[in-house]
């Protein structure tokens, strides 16, 4: 006599594959709240937005929104760069590293004259390149559409922000 039981084959591989359970946002409650109880073991506890657990100086919201490990000192991948696009010209860029889940993130792109006084970027930059990779992240690089030639603002920062 042979028995068979159907297995819940999705549940096994989400088991199995730990980054399948940050491509499934809202599987299991919030996204933050899913990745929380991953690298926690808990959603309770010492690790809200705020803290910084592992003292690298990114707090738990951060580690996060930036695909990084709230339980090691790590640096998160963002840099500016110089793009040269269609127009020929050279415009000024931001490069970095996202959650692809984080869909309770905001991520806010910044200008700035001179490091004190910040301005939302939106409408003045756009998203040149997306990259999705095999950990779950995505690298996202912005541009600021006018050329750095005629470009007002010399700074770009990534701020980041929990959706309300
Ligand atoms: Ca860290």
């Amino acid at each position: 006599m042979v028995f068979w039981e159907p297995r819940p084959r999705v549940e096994w591989f989400l088991a199995n594959c730990s980054f399948a359970r940050r491509l499934l946002p809202g599987f299991e409650g919030d996204p933050i709240d899913s990745w929380r109880d991953l690298v926690f073991g808990t959603t309770n506890g010492d690790n809200g937005d705020e803290t910084d657990n592992d003292g690298d100086e990114w707090n738990v919201l951060a580690e996060y929104a930036l695909g990084l490990n709230p339980r090691m000192r790590d640096t998160p991948e963002i840099r500016p760069e110089i793009v040269l696009r269609p127009d020929g010209r050279q415009h000024l860029g931001i490069r970095y590293r996202r959650m692809l889940s984080a869909i309770d993130v905001h991520y806010i792109i910044e200008c700035s004259r001179d490091l004190a006084e910040w301005h939302d970027a939106g409408g003045i930059s756009e998203t040149v390149e997306s990259e999705i990779n095999i950990d779950g992240t995505v690298e996202v690089m912005v541009c600021l559409k006018e050329a750095l030639e005629n470009g007002e603002f010399p700074f770009l920062r990534v701020r980041i922000e929990r959706a309300k």
